[in-house]
């Protein structure tokens, strides 16, 4: 469990001072290896073969090229009746041919292509395919098929469908981010002990008063309010976005399909000010979490990009809903920016390291213009879990990361600068986030603006927001016109005061060069902030 430095001094004794304790309390990799079930298909890893004779001998589709990454990329350029034709071909292309991830980019694709939303899914994406662009068939029954052995596709497997540790269900003693009831939390105590030193904590129950909290847990409210409009999913994995609409995306959710990093809804419109959802929780926020309380931005220098205009700031508000395992990889949060994340239906494991403590397996280049790292929480979890608790039990203290559960109705708040990963650990996960600016990283953002232009995001794809290139300087006008005594106070810090940003300067090196440094972790891929 988290605790406040008062708690902690209350522990038993051997709690406090048994290192073999608090080993022995974390979660080990091998707890995430208990899959949730076995391959559909029946793929074992690679080492298998060396126990069955008949398959020494035999000549496999998969003997023919170097690996089986090589087939499943090629699949991938097969259209849906390529591909419905090819997984009869030899077992071995049945068992390829039926990877999730396969039909999930043929149904993307022709979704985009022809402008379609995905207006109903089947018990697997072969289904959904089928049952978008042809007729509802029976579903598809996957055979469990003898002799198939491939470490990539039961990596992939694994990565889809690893177990949640049962201590990630509740509070626990592996949990290490501070926490606070929202009884206990004043505004004066929230800014003090945290936002202005920039410690995450966990605020317990801070949402659970709100309307939304009630109301969202009912899918026909929640489809009432949504009627007629489509939400944007996206995924590390998936070469677009998917377009759903919500009745389609909650029996996503719903259903057995696993995958690797599933599609992740992440709408940035659905709380415009004003609409019914950001109704649910505006007022009861105002009520509930003062500290965020933006109609008293002049006073407590919360949301200062409120003073641009809600159209011309950059994107702020997030409805957040995915299935479990879904969530996001490592990133730290847009623009400089603090946040507020509430958890409304379902549970979100979170994983903190500090500004400038680079996570385990992540690359990020000098400037931070580009990050390499795993692209999928599965992925990062099975490469990287050791050394994570490695260093969350032995790093220098103010280098260790932090993990907590958020339970449902409780608020999270993620300052500036902290790289941050976050998975969902339910069948529905339903959260909101905003993101802001206050008197506390109003100087870091500054700079920001100014300096590093091409990370600048939430503002290039509309229309009436300001561009990356006016940014600062409209932000610094509007601040002078409407809170001078703000702007005075971040114009007077000479250098950045958060570690994030701190080696900005450093002579730029590739993230090849990186990569290759850090030595020979297996699979990379790129993206960008
Ligand atoms: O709920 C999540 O997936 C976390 C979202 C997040 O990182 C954020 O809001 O900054
Ligand atoms: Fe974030």
């Amino acid at each position: 469990m988290g605790k406040s430095k008062s708690e902690v001094a209350e522990e038993p004794c051997e709690r406090r001072t048994s290192p073999s304790k608090r080993i022995r309390l974390d979660v080990t990799a091998s707890d995430f290896a208990e899959l949730e079930d076995h391959h559909p298909y029946g793929a074992l890893p690679g080492g298998n073969v060396f126990f069955s004779e008949q398959a020494r001998q035999a000549i496999r589709p998969s003997d023919l090229l170097p690996d089986d990454d090589a087939w499943l990329h090629i699949l991938g350029y097969c259209n849906g009746r390529d591909l419905a034709f090819l997984v009869r071909v030899c077992r071995y292309f049945y068992v390829a041919g039926h990877s999730p991830e396969l039909w999930r980019d043929l149904v993307l694709r022709r979704c985009h292509t022809e402008k379609r939303p995905i207006r109903s899914v089947g018990p697997t994406w072969k289904d959904t395919y089928v049952k978008l662009f042809y007729s509802e068939i029976p579903p598809h029954q996957p055979m469990s098929i003898p002799g198939i052995y491939s470490d990539t596709m039961y990596r992939l497997h694994s990565c889809r469908s690893f177990c949640i540790p049962k201590v990630w269900l509740d509070r626990s003693p592996t949990d290490t981010l501070e926490r606070v009831s929202v009884k206990d939390l004043t505004v004066s105590r929230f800014k003090s002990r945290y936002e202005n030193p920039n410690i995450p904590l966990l605020i317990e129950e801070a949402a659970k008063g709100w309307k939304a909290f009630e109301r969202w847990n009912q899918p026909e409210y929640l489809l009432q309010h949504a009627a007629g409009r489509t939400f944007r999913t996206t995924s590390g994995v998936a070469p677009l976005p998917g377009n759903f609409s919500l009745d389609a995306y909650l029996d996503y959710c719903e259903s057995t399909i696993l995958e690797e990093a599933p599609l992740y809804l992440f709408d940035r419109t659905a709380l415009e000010p004003g609409s019914h959802l950001w109704n649910d929780y505006m007022d009861d926020l105002q009520r509930s979490c003062p500290y965020w309380d933006p109609e008293l931005m002049k006073s407590n220098g919360h949301d200062l990009f409120q003073v641009l205009g809600e159209g011309r700031r950059p994107d702020h508000t997030w409805l957040i809903a995915g299935p479990k395992r879904s969530g996001s990889v490592f990133h730290i949060d847009p623009n400089c920016t603090h946040a507020w994340n509430a958890a409304i239906c379902g549970r979100k494991r979170w994983i903190f390291y500090p500004p400038g403590v680079t996570p385990p397996g992540v690359h990020p280049s000098a400037d931070g213009d580009e990050v390499t790292l795993p692209l999928s929480v599965g992925e990062w979890i099975f490469q990287f879990w050791d050394e994570h608790i490695q260093r969350k039990q032995s790093a220098p203290r103010h280098e260790r990361p932090l993990e907590c559960t958020a339970m449902p109705g409780d608020v999270i708040f993620v300052p500036h600068g902290w790289w941050h990963l976050v998975v969902n650990l339910d069948k529905m996960n339903i959260a909101i986030t905003h993101n802001y600016v206050s008197d506390s990283n109003l100087s870091n953002t500054l700079k920001f603006l100014e300096t590093k232009l091409d990370q600048i995001s939430g503002c290039r794809d509309r229309e009436e927001s300001i561009k990356p290139e006016h940014l600062s300087e409209e932000f610094k006008k509007a601040l002078k016109q409407q809170v001078p005594e703000f702007l005075n106070k971040a114009l007077k810090v000479p250098t950045w005061t958060c570690r994030a940003w701190k080696d900005a300067e450093a002579p730029k090196k590739s993230v090849i060069e990186q990569a290759k440094e850090a030595g020979p972790s297996s699979s990379f891929s790129f993206s960008f902030l």
